[in-house]
């Protein structure tokens, strides 16, 4: 397989049409955030209008849901004093203190395009045994080289309301009709270079589930199903964020596999995906303004080689 061709797996056999390989050159790494130029930037940067800021992460914590296989945060705290005396330097101050131990991928977060992969190729044809390093992190596609990335227009589809439920329940598969369907009812275009946030209403129903309830959190979920990819695809946006634990349903629409789409939009597209966005504020301000744009700011931290990374993402308005 070469860079520029798609790979020959189920999803890269005859879907030329869904793949982004090649299209922005064969040593990119960067996929559709390259959609996002400087006139999307300072159009974008219009749709501020109130001065508003809203949150779209959930809280960071140890109790913070992340996928099973990782272990939860650890959050330490050196309650002692840090006093400069104890170091002998001069002065009274005192400092405390504290450290954490996580996944980058814990809560809200990026999945970076070295993190999915079929047949042994990352986006845009990368070796991933080459790409990714067990010492130093992927040496392509690595979440830094998105440092500056993902300052652009935001646009909110919220699926849950546009079904006229709170929620979507475990094992809807969104498609592209809903969420065309969405687009228009609310009177909102997507547009090539978007930050496109879908609303199922996940999260805030795991919010309020019972015990019982939150055991199947990471097998059963809302999410978008395979249809949405080539949705997505013709609309070239940037980035996704969803309020679920995976963007995609659970479990997945063919009864069978696990975690299909994550390949298709990752590797196949180089789109990066946001996972766990806390999308409640949002849904309220637009709903009562009946405006679903913002200026939508979402930087992953710089960790060199990382595959994801935990954001605090914004919407201004
Ligand atoms: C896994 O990596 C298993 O899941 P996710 O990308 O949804 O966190």
């Amino acid at each position: 397989v070469q860079p520029g061709v798609p790979g020959p797996g189920e999803y890269g056999r005859g879907v030329r049409a869904r793949s982004n390989w090649g299209r922005w050159g064969a040593d990119d790494e960067i996929g559709t955030a390259n959609f996002i130029t400087p006139e999307t930037i300072v159009q974008a940067a219009r749709l501020v209008k109130q001065g508003q800021v809203l949150s779209l992460a959930i809280p960071l914590n140890p109790r913070t849901p992340t996928d099973p296989s990782r272990p939860p945060m650890q959050h330490f705290v050196r309650s002692a004093r840090l006093r400069v005396a104890d170091h002998g330097w001069p002065g009274e101050s005192e400092f405390a203190d504290d450290w954490i131990s996580m996944s980058p991928q814990t809560g809200t977060q990026w999945d970076g395009l070295c993190h999915a992969f079929r047949e042994g190729r990352i986006y845009n044809g990368y070796d991933a045994g080459q790409a990714i390093n067990p010492h130093v992190g992927a040496r392509k596609c690595s979440i830094d080289r998105l440092a500056t990335y993902f300052v652009t227009r935001g646009v909110l589809l919220d699926i849950a309301k546009h079904k006229g439920v709170g929620n979507l329940p475990g094992g809807f598969a969104v498609t592209a009709g809903d969420l065309e369907g969405a687009a228009r009812a609310q009177g909102v275009e997507v547009r090539r270079g978007d930050a496109l946030l879908i609303r199922t209403g996940w999260l805030a129903f795991w919010n309020r589930a019972t015990a019982k309830e939150r055991e199947s959190f990471y097998d059963v979920a809302p999410g978008l199903g395979m249809s949405a990819a080539e949705w997505l695809h013709a609309r070239e946006v940037a980035c996704i964020g969803v309020d679920n634990v995976a963007v995609e349903v659970k479990p997945a629409e063919d009864g069978k596999t696990m975690l299909p789409l994550h390949p298709v939009l990752i590797r196949d597209l180089g789109l990066t995906i946001g996972e766990l966005f806390w999308l409640e504020d949002l849904a309220a301000a637009c709903a009562a303004e009946g405006r679903y744009e913002f200026l939508f700011v979402g930087q992953p931290l710089r960790i060199s080689g990382g595959l994801g990374s935990p954001i605090n993402p914004l919407a201004i308005r």
